[in-house]
């Protein structure tokens, strides 16, 4: 019964071994080097673990309910053991060898993360379902496997803020990112309308902020949804999120929302931010005329400073993102302290007052051990400090220009990777399509490198790949698993597959063996076009 396996990756060293009982496998991403090997080992009811060194405990926990809720086996830890993980020094950052004979599987990795990357492999290798009613009825297909990543940065990031996303909905979404081996979350916890982080020097900003229709001010008029709804998420949350996140080799990237997109913190702190003799009038992109922080205000210092220390303490990444986009035509033109501001420096345009601002932030974060992350538009004023991480978005056009700066990238540009795109020109398929549509096979078609050579030292600049979910057309749970999968796992393979550019078809037969894991696990997925 040993079907043929589709394996056309151009310029990998696969496809050395193209075949294996029971047909494609649900494997997503592809790894680096596969080899089908003859047999298969069977999992009993009561599968004996070794969970190995320290640095593997996440990992081997994360299995165990993994294969509890999988195959209602029960994992114990002891002898003689089925699944054996195995510290492999030599091994390097992220990188796992894992093999399954008919007597046993193996997980070798140097590294926590490796660790893990090895587990969410082998739970992919399951069947979904049990494939008889008698002992074998689960079974992991013989192989070989020695895999690692493309890029270190494999991110998505999730936009709390337009709408507000309760915390089982993060975890959850965490423990699917694992499973595809992503590895950053970039948490838009702030933006117009809505401000969803406690904080514990500015109470207001939860009070007011979190919360549509709490008063006439604010009104978000891009939402969606009932009069009065919203949230925030406490400190507690917080770190449990991050400490979840961690066991998963997750690194959660909080993003404060400056100078822009700060509508619902100027309307909570209005003493603090608002400059009363401001008379600039400006609209921003979404329509906003009220929604910007004044680099010459002394109060909005504070604010930021005030803010980040918390946020610093809060989440011990070395990254804070602080946005920077989209800062309006017109804005502080009309501030006579705006004004006084550029005199003073020799400012000329908004784009260095703007600067101005970031770079105090920036300063201010180093001081507490943080890098800096910002949307390309930092790039737009005159050159911050060192050290600095820029995210392209627009379109991936831009990327060429931002790599005349000093600066690392990561590039999540909008046509590739917005999820809050619709899926197709159907009418009926929701989401924005300000960048056109966005189906599965253009996400799996991305090439990030913009033709640079090979061994062109530029590419090294290149931290990774971002997948983003922007939600203001997005409410329920429902909803954000539509926007997201398949897309996900099409973007997890680009970001993860180190053997070229993988093809589509090969991984559409994967994505279909997928579909009954993702059923499994709760997921509301958009059904993949016939082919
Ligand atoms: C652009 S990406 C934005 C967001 C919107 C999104 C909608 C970026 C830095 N700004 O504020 O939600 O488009 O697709």
């Amino acid at each position: 019964e040993t079907l043929p396996v589709m394996v056309r990756w151009p310029g990998a060293e696969v496809g050395r071994s193209a075949g294996r009982s029971g047909g494609v496998p649900g494997l997503i991403p592809w790894p680096r080097y596969v080899e089908w090997l003859p047999g298969h080992l069977a999992l009993s009811d009561e599968v004996r673990l070794d969970p190995g060194p320290d640095r593997a405990r996440p990992a081997a926990d994360w299995l165990r309910r993994g294969l509890a809720e999988h195959c209602r086996s029960d994992v114990t830890l002891g002898e003689p053991a089925q699944l054996r993980f195995r510290l492999r020094d030599s091994l390097e950052a992220e990188a796992y060898e894992l093999s399954v004979t008919p007597k046993g599987a193996l997980l070798e990795a140097a590294d926590a993360a490796g660790f893990l990357h090895a587990a969410a492999t082998l739970l992919q290798l399951l069947p979904a379902r049990p494939l008889n009613d008698r002992d074998d009825a689960w079974r992991l297909p013989g192989v070989r496997i020695s895999d690692a990543p493309r890029f270190g940065y494999r991110g998505l990031m999730l936009d709390c803020a337009r709408h507000f996303h309760p915390i089982g909905r993060i975890l959850r979404l965490l423990d699917l990112m694992a499973r595809l081996k992503l590895n950053v979350f970039h948490w838009h916890l702030t933006d117009d309308e809505g401000w969803r982080l406690e904080i514990r020097a500015f109470p207001q900003l939860t009070e007011v902020g979190a919360w549509r229709g709490h008063s006439e001010r604010l009104e978000p008029q891009y939402c969606t949804g009932p009069e009065r709804s919203g949230g925030y998420y406490t400190q507690d949350e917080v770190r449990r999120v991050v400490a979840h996140a961690e066991r998963l080799g997750i690194a959660v990237v909080p993003e404060i929302d400056m100078p822009a997109h700060s509508r619902a913190a100027i309307l909570a702190l209005p003493e603090l931010l608002r400059d009363s003799e401001d008379c600039s009038v400006y609209l921003s992109d979404q329509r906003y005329s009220d929604n910007v922080l004044s680099p010459a205000l002394e109060g909005t210092y504070v604010f930021a400073e005030r803010v980040l220390e918390e946020v610093c303490e809060l989440f011990p990444g070395p990254w804070v993102h602080v946005g920077g986009d989209e800062v309006p035509r017109g804005v502080w033109l009309g501030s006579p302290r705006c004004r006084a501001l550029m005199e003073r420096e020799g400012y000329t345009r908004p784009e260095e007052l703007a600067s101005h601002f970031l770079r105090h932030v920036q300063r201010f974060l180093a001081t507490r051990g943080k890098r800096m992350m910002g949307w390309e538009e930092v790039l737009h004023g005159p050159d911050l400090d060192p050290g600095l991480v820029a995210f392209a978005w627009t379109s991936q056009r831009v990327v060429s220009d931002m790599l005349r700066r000093d600066v690392q990238l990561v590039l999540q540009p909008s046509e590739f990777s917005y999820f809050d795109l619709a899926q197709s020109g159907d009418f009926q398929d929701p989401g924005l399509n300000w960048a056109g549509e966005v189906p599965l096979e253009r996400v799996h078609h991305y090439d990030p490198w913009i033709g640079l050579a090979p061994d062109a030292p530029a590419r090294e600049r290149f931290l990774g790949l971002q997948a983003a979910l922007w939600t203001e057309l997005i409410a329920s749970r429902e909803r954000m698993d539509y926007m997201l999968f398949p897309r996900l796992t099409a973007f997890a393979e680009v970001a993860w597959y180190a053997g070229g550019q993988p093809d589509f078809e090969d991984y559409r037969a994967r994505l279909i063996a997928y579909l009954p894991h993702l059923d499994r696990l709760g997921v509301n997925y958009r059904r993949p076009e016939e082919s």
